[in-house]
């Protein structure tokens, strides 16, 4: 096993207060495109720039459009062995917070409990006008859902740039990592805030950050140890050897 896998997994059998963050490369080998890099375009177009509230204002049908076809990708995908190695996690470590920017709720279906979904999900949809939230699951929606209760315009219950995190949820967050001896972070670009300030937090209270990632990432200078390699391949080898006589 290379070095740094095992001294990954040594620091990992250690821990007392695990914290996993997540973004979209988790759940790139479950054939969900990530927003950066290859294949990040959508008919010629930058998901980033989609996903505004902006853009939505100008051209709800296009925004929709954008969205239907994630929620179908994701109603057809399934988790992968890097979402159901962190979902063994859970029961590896006194302490676990799994911490996600990702909106696809692959962890939940991979038995993963109590997730911090910083951006919200794909699933769930809110009025525009009056604010509630409808849960149509995955069933295809219409090209511009109307809300039931007052017939304004739903839009999908993610966070866009410029909108504010759910503050109960950030601050869980926030306590979790400033309190985690072990962050890792998996399959995130680390370039989007405040998610990608969580990483500074368990750095400035002490705790070691480890990063799994195809890529060197905005963050990989300032953590402790970076493992460069498919999340799907590397977490099942860091829970097999931290954890030997469980898995
Ligand atoms: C693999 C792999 C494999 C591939 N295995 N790895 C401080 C400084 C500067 C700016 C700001 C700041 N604070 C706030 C801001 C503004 C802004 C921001 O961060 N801008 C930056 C771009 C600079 N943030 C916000 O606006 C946030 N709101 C906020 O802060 O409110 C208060 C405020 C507002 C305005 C000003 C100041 C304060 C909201 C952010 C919302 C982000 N929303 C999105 C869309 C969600 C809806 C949707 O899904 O459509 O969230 S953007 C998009 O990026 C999405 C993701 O969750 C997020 C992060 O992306 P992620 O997950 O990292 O994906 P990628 O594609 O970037 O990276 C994939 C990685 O996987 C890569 O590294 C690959 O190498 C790797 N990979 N295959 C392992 N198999
Ligand atoms: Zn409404």
């Amino acid at each position: 096993m290379p070095p740094d896998l095992s001294h990954a997994a040594a620091r990992l059998a250690q821990s007392k207060r695990l914290v996993v963050l997540t973004g979209a490369g988790v759940s790139a080998e479950s054939g969900i495109p990530t927003f950066r890099g290859p294949g990040g375009l959508w008919r010629g177009l930058d998901p980033l720039r989609l996903a505004t509230p902006q853009a939505f204002e100008a051209n709800p049908r296009l925004v929709w459009e954008f969205y239907n076809w994630r929620r179908e990708i994701v109603a057809q995908a399934a988790p992968n062995p890097a979402h159901l190695a962190i979902a063994a996690l859970e029961d590896r470590v006194p302490a676990f917070t799994l911490v996600t920017q990702n909106v696809d709720r692959l962890h939940q279906r991979a038995g993963s409990r109590d997730v911090l979904e910083l951006h919200g999900n794909l699933q769930i949809v809110r009025c525009s006008l009056c604010d509630r939230a409808h849960d149509p699951g995955w069933t295809p929606l219409p090209a511009l859902p109307m809300c039931d209760h007052c017939g304004g315009l739903l839009r999908p219950g993610v966070v866009w740039f410029g909108e504010s995190l759910p503050p109960d949820i950030l601050q869980s967050a926030l306590n979790a990592t400033l309190e985690a001896d072990l962050l890792l972070v998996v399959g995130t670009s680390a370039a989007v805030y405040p998610a990608a300030g969580l990483i500074d937090v368990t750095m400035g209270a002490g705790g070691t950050v480890i990063e799994v990632n195809t890529a060197p990432t905005a963050a990989t200078q300032r953590i402790s140890l970076s493992l460069l390699g498919p999340a799907a391949e590397i977490l099942p080898q860091l829970l097999a050897s931290a954890f030997p006589s469980k898995t």
